[in-house]
């Protein structure tokens, strides 16, 4: 168990397993479906950054506590005239902050779905990299049901992952969808039975983590970049540029600027 700078959660457990690369994000709200409120978000967003910084771990698995719910989305207990209010007297939708973050985060993250993912606890697992559902869980969206939506990613995610007609249908309908349907419609990798949902996906972490950190951070912009437009762009460019520091050819600018000389690039190949 850990937690960040030594404060601690209330609303979420994080866990980092030594020596395995894999770090574990649990909502940890049960008893109301790990739905999330403000501060459930903001200390997701603070594990997350954690995990990030944190050059040991290789990929995070998200969860929620239990087999109930992986998430039932944004707690409507909470919701005032202007979004999701706890602490503060103002309301906030920080949730669409966490989903860029996930988007963004340059390691894999795997949804580990366990019961409902509905809501905008739907469009979490969707923005993650890859989900793993066991065989009790249930997918769907609810927003117009209760007078919200999510047209962010939220849409445009889901429609890429089963197609504008699929998508409509879940969103304009709010049907819900077992774990076999999800499947077949692609919005999840594998279906395992409930008790083996934890063995599968920490095997999946394992089969992850043994291959190139490099090759899949770029991969993982790659396949973000067209969806995300600019900041897709920045992110795998950002990639080209960690890279290209690492080079010589980076090093002599940095040098000769340091050492208030000429740069000398002459020796470095114009590749075809
Ligand atoms: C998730 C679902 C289908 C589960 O049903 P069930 O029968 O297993 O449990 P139950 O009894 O409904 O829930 C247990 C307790 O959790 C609370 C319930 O009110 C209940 O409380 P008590 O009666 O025990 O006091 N609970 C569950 N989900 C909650 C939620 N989201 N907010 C507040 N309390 C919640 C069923 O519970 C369900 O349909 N939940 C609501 C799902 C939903 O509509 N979520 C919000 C969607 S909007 C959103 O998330 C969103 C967005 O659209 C855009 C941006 C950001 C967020």
């Amino acid at each position: 168990k850990c937690n960040d700078s030594g404060k601690e959660f209330t609303d979420i457990i994080y866990e980092k397993a030594v020596g395995e690369g894999i770090a574990k994000i649990t909502i940890n709200r049960p008893e109301r479906r790990n739905s999330f409120r403000p501060q459930t978000v903001k200390e997701l967003m603070r594990a997350f950054n954690d995990a990030r910084d944190d050059n040991t771990i290789g990929v995070i698995i998200f969860t929620g506590k239990g087999t109930q719910a992986f998430c039932s989305g944004g707690d409507q207990s909470f919701r005032g005239k202007n979004g999701y209010a706890d602490y503060d007297d103002f309301g906030r939708l920080n949730v669409l902050d966490l989903q860029v973050q996930i988007r963004r985060l340059p390691k894999p993250v795997i949804a580990m779905v366990a019961g409902y993912a509905v809501g905008g606890g739907h469009v979490l697992h969707m923005v993650c990299d890859i989900t793993i559902a066991a065989d009790n869980a249930v997918f769907g969206q609810t927003g117009p049901k209760v007078g919200s939506f999510d047209a962010g990613y939220g849409a445009s995610i889901m429609d890429r992952l089963i197609g504008p007609k699929r998508a409509r249908e879940m969103w304009f309908m709010c049907r819900f969808y077992k774990a076999d349907e999800a499947e077949k419609m692609g919005l999840v990798n594998t279906v395992v039975p409930l008790e083996k949902l934890e063995e599968e996906t920490v095997k999946w972490c394992r089969e992850i983590m043994r291959n190139s950190p490099m090759a899949i951070r770029v991969l993982k912009s790659a396949l973000n970049a067209i969806d995300d437009g600019h900041s897709g762009l920045q992110q795998i460019a950002g990639d080209g540029t960690l890279l290209f520091y690492g080079t010589e050819e980076g090093s002599e600018g940095k040098n000769s600027y340091l050492e208030r000389r000429k740069p000398d690039f002459s020796r470095f190949p114009r590749l075809p």
